[in-house]
């Protein structure tokens, strides 16, 4: 006869992975697999996706059937460690106008250069290249390069520090900043350095750029060096302190600095990747909260918000896929992952 502990033990362990199961309210398929270091996935307005491979790759993803295939007329990528075809986002009137635009590296001399481009997509061929900014420093390491399209048009794109420190603190450098530009490549007149599409300085290694529905404001996420990787909110002409200042630390030695709204975390980094803004019905207890994933630590993480300080973290998913790089929402409130681990995936999170 069994002991009646034991048995009660048993239903008890039952009873508690049963419950923990169902706290959380999605499950994860795999859209794709085969994939190589996919880098930024872009959602066409008819459901299909968009994403570049950073060895210098562009795919069409039709998320009904999995099926990926291969876009043409991509530009020669120098794909070198994080260096290659990265961010990626398309123009506001994409369905009338195919245009997109692509942050990669090139150049075939030392180090490796970053370029941000215009293309216009016909079927499943890219064409027309129009370059927007060209020899933009670059390096193995701490490229940037996430491109988006703010509420009122602009053209937003980051540039890491390109593993030279120093110059992210000055504003005629190229590196450690990000741009704001007009679709077709002018600086606005209303930048806050004049004549130049620099609009926030003092960065590292900005890997996330997303603006908040709400009031428009950009936010990005930024690795730090080793320790405090960062979500920042970036406000005009800002300086965010690299490599003088990091994470939310005070710092003395700037005047105009701004430190981040949360470091992840303060003793050590996570490799912070993209994040969004969550705005679908599939998890409606997320509405407005931010979402993002990371490298080293592969993890999924959502910030409820209040005003401008975080006043929740939750982590959603911790390393069961490896490292993640990119996240994007699709029109029906579910979300696309992806992984980078050398043989990836595009994950489909939906509602459990
Ligand atoms: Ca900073």
């Amino acid at each position: 006869m069994r002991h009646p502990l034991i048995i009660a033990v048993f239903v008890f362990i039952v009873l508690t992975v049963e419950a923990h199961a169902q706290q959380l309210p999605f499950k994860v398929s795999t859209l794709a697999d085969g994939l190589e270091h996919p880098w930024s996935m872009a959602l066409m307005p008819d459901g299909k996706m968009l994403v570049t491979e950073r060895p210098g790759r562009l795919h069409l993803i039709d998320p009904a059937s999995g099926q990926v295939k291969s876009v043409g007329g991509m530009p020669e990528v120098r794909a070198e460690s994080e260096a290659g075809a990265l961010g990626l986002a398309l123009d506001p009137d994409f369905a009338s106008n195919g245009r997109l635009y692509l942050c990669y590296s090139t150049g075939w001399t030392l180090a490796p250069a970053n370029r941000l481009s215009a293309f216009v997509l016909k079927g499943n061929k890219l064409s027309g290249e129009q370059i927007l900014l060209d020899d933009l420093p670059g390096a193995k390491w701490h490229n940037g390069c996430r491109v988006a399209i703010s509420p009122d048009g602009h053209l937003f794109a980051s540039l890491g520090d390109a593993t030279a420190a120093d110059g992210a603190q000055d504003v005629a450098q190229r590196r450690g900043k990000i741009f704001r530009l007009n679709r077709d490549g002018g600086v606005p007149t209303d930048n806050p350095f004049p004549g130049s599409p620099v609009w926030s300085f003092g960065h590292r290694n900005p890997q996330g750029l997303a603006f908040r529905p709400a009031d428009g404001a950009l936010w990005s996420t930024e690795h730090g060096p080793d320790t405090q990787d960062e979500l920042n909110r970036i406000e005009k002409g800002g300086n965010y302190g690299w490599p003088l200042c990091r994470g939310t630390d005070e710092c003395g030695k700037l005047t105009d600095y701004h430190p981040a709204i949360a470091e992840f975390e303060h003793d050590r980094t996570i490799a912070i990747s993209d994040l969004i803004f969550y705005q679908g019905d599939a998890f409606p207890q997320w509405k407005g909260d931010i979402l993002f994933v990371s490298l080293k630590t592969g993890r999924l993480y959502r910030l409820k918000l209040d005003g401008d300080k975080v006043a929740k973290t939750e982590i959603l998913l911790d390393d069961e896929f490896g490292r993640l790089r990119d996240i994007a929402e699709a029109s029906d409130g579910s979300l696309y992952l992806a992984t980078d681990n050398g043989e990836d995936q595009i994950l489909h999170v939906t509602p459990r």
